[in-house]
């Protein structure tokens, strides 16, 4: 098995060679993580209080997502992603406002209202293939996509993400397969955080790790410390560079916890033993890049907790926002799917709209039906 890539450890030390990398980048990685906890934490109050359905936390795995995303550039690259990725989106710079009109599905948000909450999908401003619930399907996609870049003759690269679990779908085989064979310039990155819901990594796979897989699809395998920002943008922009450069793809295992829930359904203290709970505090990721931004003067003690006040206030305020937005318009069902409506979606959409006018029936002067 492959070593642990580290490069800082979990009391914020340097224990590996740091790459170059500019201090407003950093400071972004670190915001990212920032923001996500401040996202998961008035999403729980907002599921709690009745007022959204749904959330994904990603409490304890954030610097996967912000690591890799630092290693992407977003003009030319695509993000087929897993479903706890929001540093990703907050690395790049979409709003928070935005990622709660998905949360509400108004009439803002990009999937209108369609999808479910904590699915987003973006094409600006950065490229964020739809998340997907059913497990997997992003991974031949990505491949899907990298392979149709590279026939166009782009220089693009996919970054595929998915937990542990999904590497038992069909998805998984058939996407690390193909891209084997066919050198497609995609990135795998496999954010083990030890559970598939309840069930633990020991009966997720008899393998010695996720990394050596790679080695059955005939491309590197990486173990990196997935609670080190640094050590997952280091593996992740060398994969890259790989990829870009037509050697292919790489499998990315990144090492972490979900110190969290499954989702706002779930009651992870019923089959999370409390000690690994304490053991990976310890890991903690945000703590751990704090600590070592502290370290090199790129922060202090004041505005670390400044940062963590204004994003709290940041969330609170986008997520009011969001939900005093009107509700998507009944016409949107049956928009979107053609480039132009046939003939026979148009006679049913103006019958819809028709019959619950007549009614009066949860829709309104604008057609705004209430889902
Ligand atoms: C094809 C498929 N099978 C089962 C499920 C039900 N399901 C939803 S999440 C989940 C666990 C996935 O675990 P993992 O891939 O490790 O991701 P994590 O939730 O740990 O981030 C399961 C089994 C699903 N959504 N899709």
């Amino acid at each position: 098995m492959s070593d642990l890539l580290q490069i800082i450890d979990q009391n914020g030390v340097k224990v590996g060679k740091a790459p170059r990398l500019k201090r407003e980048v950093l400071l972004q990685m670190y915001r990212s993580i920032v923001q996500t906890r401040a996202f998961d934490d008035r999403c729980m109050k907002l599921q709690r209080t009745g007022r959204i359905g749904f959330s994904l936390p990603n409490l304890g795995i954030e610097a996967v997502s912000a690591g890799s995303a630092a290693a992407m550039d977003p003009r030319r690259d695509w993000f087929a992603p897993h479903y706890r990725d929001f540093a990703m989106l907050f690395y790049h710079g979409v709003t928070a406002e935005k990622l709660f009109d998905n949360m509400f599905g108004n009439g803002e948000d990009n999937a209108l209202g369609r999808q479910m909450p904590a699915h987003f999908t973006f094409t600006e401003p950065l490229r964020f293939l739809s998340i997907s619930s059913p497990l997997g399907t992003q991974i031949p996609q990505a491949v899907g996509m990298a392979l149709a870049m590279k026939k166009r003759g782009e220089d693009g690269v996919v970054l595929t993400t998915f937990g542990d679990g999904t590497t038992s779908t069909s998805g998984f085989h058939a996407g690390l397969n193909f891209a084997g064979v066919f050198k497609a310039p995609v990135v795998f990155l496999c954010q083990n955080n030890q559970f598939a819901i309840s069930c633990f990594t020991d009966k997720q796979t008899a393998s010695e790790s996720y990394a050596i897989k790679a080695q059955a699809y005939g491309m590197p395998g990486v173990r990196v410390d997935g609670n080190d920002a640094l050590a997952v943008y280091k593996a992740v922009s060398d994969a890259t560079k790989r990829a870009r450069e037509g050697h292919g793809p790489t499998l990315i295992e990144a090492y972490t916890f979900r110190m969290g829930g499954h989702s706002t359904s779930d009651d992870p203290t019923r089959y999370v033993d409390p000690a690994l709970v304490t053991k990976w505090a310890k890991r903690d990721p945000l703590l751990r890049l704090r600590k070592w931004l502290i370290h090199e003067g790129h922060l202090n003690e004041e505005s670390a907790e400044l940062m963590a006040q204004q994003a709290a206030e940041e969330m609170k305020l986008a997520a009011d926002t969001a939900q005093a937005k009107p509700r998507p318009v009944l016409g949107t069902i049956f928009t979107d799917v053609f480039a132009s409506m046939p003939a026979h979606l148009e006679a049913q959409m103006e019958s819809c709209i028709k019959h619950y006018a007549e009614r009066d029936e949860a829709v309104n002067e604008k057609g705004e039906f209430p889902l």
